[in-house]
Formats: structure tokens, C-alpha cells, sequence
């Protein structure tokens, strides 16, 4: 389809969810709106973030003291952003934040039929630093003939319609999948539109990068270390892995999903099911990573298939290429 004018076609990302919606089985473009609103949060985001970078060097250069207290308000600030637009949106019935200890429920009048739940400044110690955080998100149906509760948000992460997250790097990626393969787009920041620049994002098979805070080592149970020093000293002689780890999660899966290998935040002996948490982190993760051909999994389970019982409740997460997160698997297997 890409012809001499491609480059005055644009791909858009409402346009591209839009012709990919207009193919599936339940085509109402209730799910279409729900995403462009996500997409719109993602720019107001993208936006402070880039903002308060800026207010950040002011402030190292001496003309104001207040880095400190603005840059703690940025997650506050997406969590508002992402909450009024999704009430807005009328499509949404339930709303699980990592910033509110309880979920949104909407009201009469503005209800819709979907539940979701987000991370809305992802990996936020990094922000002082100016390195890429994010947004994530999972998005499901209400239960038939719910008008919204906290059952609906504690489904299991298979029963998910769409997931995805917004990386506020050097430039804003969004990527997501709606069941049928992952797409990843770039904000122009010119036109203020997400242009699609990653179409069916495939990881490779097996990769060389290995993605985990080994500062926790000491506290990792014995099937992950011997995994790591696997790779870090192949019996075949084969050259080492390359350790890569950013410490914002959207980062280091973006890069998981671009150029294969393994990320991990396991449970250990001091935090049984580690840090990351189920709803609005490692469930969208790991339908992305699926979709993208790779594998999600505990250890143990497949994340995907966990049925959670609390909204903020944590899992411990390999995901990857299938060579990589399968030997782990393996280790956890002939422990
Ligand atoms: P946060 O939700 O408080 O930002 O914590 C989540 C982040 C993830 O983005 C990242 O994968 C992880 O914490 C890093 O944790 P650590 O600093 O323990 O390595
Ligand atoms: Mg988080």
C-alpha cells in the first residue's frame, strides 16, 4: 500500500486502531475512543514531563528551588490527567491507579463498559535524571451486566481487550496491541499526532541482553542466579550476555520488545513476589510481549493466566525472547 506518497498518507494512530477495530468482531468503536483518549493523556504527559525537565535545569541553575517538589507532583499531575480523561471518555466503567489506593468508580451518566487500569508515571525516581519513564496500561470489559466493580478490575490478564504503555524518552512512543499483534507509533511533535513507525513489532527468537537489578543478587533464589551465571559464563564458551538495565520498566521492555533478550524482577528471599505490580504493570507487559511472539511468565506460571485478588497486588516477572525466558523457566523446572 506504500506508495511514491506515503510520506503525505500518514498513519495515524486512531486511523490504524480505527481500521484494525473495523476488522474484529465487536466493531461498536467504543474501544476506538477509549484509545485515542489514552493517546491524548499520553501528549498532556509527554508534555509536563518535558516541562518539568526543563523547570529542572532552572532550578540547577540556581533561578528557582522548587525542582525538588515539582518534579514529585508530576505523577500526581498524570494520575489527575488520566483520570478526568478517562471519565470523560464515557467509556469507562472502573479505573484502577498505581497512585489511588482505591479504584475510580463512574458515575451514572458518564458510565461505560470498560475497566482500566494504568501506571501513569512509571519509574518515576528516574525522572530527576532526565531518563525515559512512562505510562502503562491494561484495558478490559466489564463483566455482563456489571455496572462496574472491583471484580471487574480483577480479572485475569488473558480476559484483557487491549494494553500498552507511552515511553516520554527522547521522543513519545506508544506502543499497544489490541489482541492482534503490537504496533508502535512516534509523536510528531509538529502535527501532535502519534504516527505509526513500528508496524507488528516481532521479538526476535533469542536475544543477547539480560535486564535485572543484580544489585538484589544476594536476595535472588538460587534457579535465577544459576540462570544469570549461565549467561554470564556460557559452558560452551559462547560470549557473554550484555547487561542492560535502565530501571524505568517501560524502557527496558521497550528495548526487550526492539531487540530481543530477557528482563526480570523476580521474587526473592526478602519480597516473595518482588516489586512490580500485577494490574498495571506486569499484565500489560506480558500481553505485549506475547503478542509480540515472546513469553511472560513467573517462573512458574504463566503471568497471563494469574487470577489476582487485589488490585495492588505484586508478581514476580521474566519476560522476553522464548530462548531466554524459556531457559529460565527450565532453572525454576530442575530446581
Ligand atoms: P515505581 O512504580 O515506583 O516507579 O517502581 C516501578 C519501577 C519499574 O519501572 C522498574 O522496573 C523498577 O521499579 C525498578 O526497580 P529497582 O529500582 O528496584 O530496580
Ligand atoms: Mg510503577
Amino acid at each position: 500500500s506504500e506508495g511514491p506518497n506515503s510520506n503525505t498518507n500518514l498513519q495515524t494512530v486512531s486511523r490504524h486502531i480505527l481500521e484494525d477495530q473495523h476488522n474484529s468482531p465487536e466493531a461498536s468503536g467504543d474501544l476506538s475512543l477509549l484509545l485515542t483518549s489514552v493517546t491524548l493523556t499520553s501528549k498532556f504527559i509527554a508534555n509536563n514531563v518535558r516541562k518539568a525537565r526543563l523547570i529542572n535545569l532552572v532550578g540547577l541553575a540556581g533561578e528557582t528551588n522548587v525542582q525538588g517538589e515539582d518534579q514529585k507532583k508530576l505523577d500526581v499531575l498524570s494520575n489527575e490527567i488520566m483520570i478526568n480523561s478517562l471519565r470523560a471518555s464515557g467509556k469507562t466503567a472502573v479505573l484502577v491507579s498505581e497512585e489511588l489506593d482505591d479504584p475510580v468508580f463512574i458515575e451514572d451518566g458518564k458510565r461505560g463498559k470498560y475497566c482500566v487500569t494504568f501506571d501513569p508515571l512509571d519509574g518515576s525516581s528516574n525522572i530527576d535524571a532526565g531518563v525515559n519513564v512512562g505510562t502503562i496500561f491494561g484495558i478490559y470489559k466489564v463483566r455482563d451486566g456489571s455496572k462496574g466493580d472491583i471484580e471487574d478490575a480483577l480479572q485475569r490478564g488473558s480476559d484483557m481487550v487491549a494494553a500498552g504503555y507511552t515511553m516520554y524518552g527522547a521522543s513519545t512512543n506508544l506502543v499497544i496491541t489490541t489482541g492482534s499483534g503490537v504496533n508502535g507509533y512516534t509523536l510528531d511533535p509538529a502535527l501532535g499526532e502519534f504516527i505509526l513507525t513500528h508496524e507488528n513489532i516481532t521479538l526476535p527468537e533469542k536475544g543477547s541482553i539480560y535486564s535485572f537489578n543484580e544489585g538484589n543478587s544476594k536476595f535472588f533464589h538460587e534457579p535465577v542466579n544459576k540462570y544469570l551465571d549461565s549467561i554470564k559464563n556460557p559452558a560452551d564458551g559462547s560470549k557473554p550476555y550484555s547487561a542492560r538495565y535502565i530501571g524505568s520498566m517501560v524502557a527496558d521492555v521497550h528495548r526487550t520488545l526492539l531487540y530481543g533478550g530477557i528482563f526480570g524482577y523476580p521474587g526473592d528471599k526478602k519480597t516473595k513476589d518482588g516489586k512490580l505490580r500485577i494490574l498495571y504493570e506486569g499484565f500489560p507487559m506480558a500481553m505485549l510481549i506475547e503478542q509480540a511472539g515472546g513469553i511472560a511468565t513467573t517462573g512458574t506460571q504463566r503471568i497471563l493466566d494469574i487470577k489476582p485478588t487485589s488490585i495492588h497486588e505484586r508478581v514476580p516477572v521474566f519476560l522476553g525472547s522464548k530462548h531466554e525466558v524459556n531457559q529460565v523457566i527450565d532453572f525454576h523446572r530442575n530446581a
